[in-house]
């Protein structure tokens, strides 16, 4: 059983399905299961059971929400307090109990839903901070079977975690799952120190946690993407109609890539920035770079994410007015989302990938970058030293996206590497991003959820 906020219903799925939407949906029609969530609807006294569906050997169960937890438990704590913490941004946390309530009524609703759907044989793998309290009332209503959680996005260091006033209740949640899996190993010994000096856990080998009665597993899972099928993409695209539309709006001219999600995390401001900086300080990039942002409007009801829209535009119309030429604007700003098969042709032509998130669980973006690249001529990842990728992605420039000098010194490095390092950093890349895919990361989380092992006692046990 899978459990995530939204579920591509099957009707959306083959249009819109992202590479994770993917790997989870084969996962359940490899072994027959259920994939459960919101419905995207809400309606005050929703029905208590889910609406549910076949295709194939996948069911999906949609529940629909009243409209006021709705909010609480979606733009309220998990967007409005848990998103900005677990991106160490402390100036646009808000927390207000009403929404904590909300997000916990939230997962009640939730468990009552999917409880009587549930054998006792069943395994249930959970997403992202949405559903922390899940199993803790899974469990309530006496679910004794194995539950696993995934959270898609860093884990705070504990200086920055106490700032939450529900941090005790958020971790004694997390000890209700069996595994908790997270995307790096910095995030692990983040949420292992809080588990030692806050929760007063111990902490066995292999990554074995005691917390009270509670015996789960903390591991770091980075989560992959489908090369194969981005290669597959990206070759197709090579000389695609929208390849020529691209290559013939450039006119000779490199392209550098961004995409990302419209959100304060992705750290677009700065990135505009080091852009102006490398025009303004290397003149000889002038008419000869374009850098192209394509951004998709997200959390559009969130007031955090509407100033961010009002200061990009503002700074891509202060870019373009102060370089542009008549035949040449330097920031091409796009905020609606593209096929999967344009993006494709996107990555392919841009000499540059400019991945610079602030904070970032993995990113995505950087690997399907690497995936869709020529291998005789490949682009340059740049990539933030704070995004979960950096880890894996030897081969990529790393850059600190607070250091907007810094950063544009970078863009000048990769709009002018010779052909032989591109090569050499592009295979370092392009080696991990084939091994560890998303259907690898989808198998070794279930089997390790699904192992047998008995997990080792914890030092009062043993000492008993
Ligand atoms: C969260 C964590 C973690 C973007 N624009 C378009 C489009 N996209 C696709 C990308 C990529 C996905 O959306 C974005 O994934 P990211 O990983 O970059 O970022 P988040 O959305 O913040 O995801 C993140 C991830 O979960 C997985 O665990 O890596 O750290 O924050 O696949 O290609 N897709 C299409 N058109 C667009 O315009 N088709």
């Amino acid at each position: 059983m899978i459990v995530s906020n939204r579920v591509a219903s099957p009707k959306e799925r083959a249009a819109k399905a992202g590479g994770l939407a993917v790997a989870l949906r084969e996962a359940l029609s490899r072994r027959g299961g259920l994939w459960f969530g919101w419905s995207g609807e809400t309606e005050v006294n929703p029905p208590q059971a889910p609406k549910l569906m076949k295709s194939g050997r996948v069911t999906y169960a949609l529940q629909t929400l009243d409209p006021e937890d709705q909010r609480a438990h979606y733009a309220g704590y998990a967007n409005g307090t848990l998103w900005p913490l677990c991106h160490y941004r402390l100036g646009a946390l808000s927390f207000r109990r009403s929404d904590f309530e909300g997000y916990r009524r939230v997962n009640q609703t939730f468990a009552r839903s999917l409880m009587p759907l549930l054998k006792p044989s069943d395994i249930v793998w959970v997403h992202d901070y949405h559903f922390i309290p899940l199993a803790a009332e899974l469990r309530k209503l006496g679910f004794g079977g194995r539950i696993g959680y995934f959270h898609h996005i860093p884990w705070p260091t504990p200086e920055v975690f106490y700032s939450l006033p529900s941090h005790a209740a958020l971790v004694s949640d997390l000890s209700q799952y069996d595994l908790v899996g997270l995307q790096t190993a910095h995030d692990v010994r983040a949420l292992l120190t809080y588990i030692s000096a806050e929760a007063k856990g111990w902490i066995g080998p292999g990554g074995v946690v005691g917390i009270r009665e509670r015996r789960f597993r903390v591991s770091a899972y980075p989560i992959g993407i489908d090369a194969k099928a981005f290669v597959t993409d990206a070759e197709a695209a090579a000389n695609s109609e929208d390849t020529q539309r691209l290559l013939a709006s450039l006119a000779g001219r490199a392209l550098a890539v961004g995409v990302d999600r419209l959100d304060y995390s992705k750290g677009l401001p700065n990135k505009f920035h080091a852009f102006e900086n490398l025009l303004e300080r290397y003149p000889q990039h002038r008419s000869h770079v374009t850098m192209m942002q394509i951004a998709p409007v997200s959390r559009g009801e969130v007031a955090e994410y509407q100033a961010l829209r009002r200061e990009l535009e503002e700074s891509a119309g202060a870019i373009n007015g102060r370089y542009a030429e008549f035949d040449w604007v330097p920031l091409r700003y796009l905020n609606k989302p593209f096929p999967r098969a344009t993006l494709a042709a996107i990555y392919r032509t841009a000499r540059l990938g400019l991945v610079t998130p602030l904070r970032d669980g993995m990113n995505l973006v950087a690997k399907e970058y690497v995936a869709a690249q020529d291998p005789e001529d490949p682009g340059v990842l740049v990539l933030s030293r704070f995004a979960g990728a950096a880890d894996e992605l030897t081969g990529a420039l790393l850059v600190n996206p607070y250091d907007v000098e810094g950063m544009a010194e970078t863009f000048d490095l990769a709009l002018t590497m010779p052909l032989e390092e591109r090569l050499e950093r592009w295979r370092a890349n392009m080696d991990k991003v084939s091994s560890n895919t998303i259907h690898a990361w989808c198998d070794t989380f279930l089997s390790d959820l699904s192992s047998e092992t008995p997990l080792p006692e914890g030092p009062e046990r043993r000492a008993a």
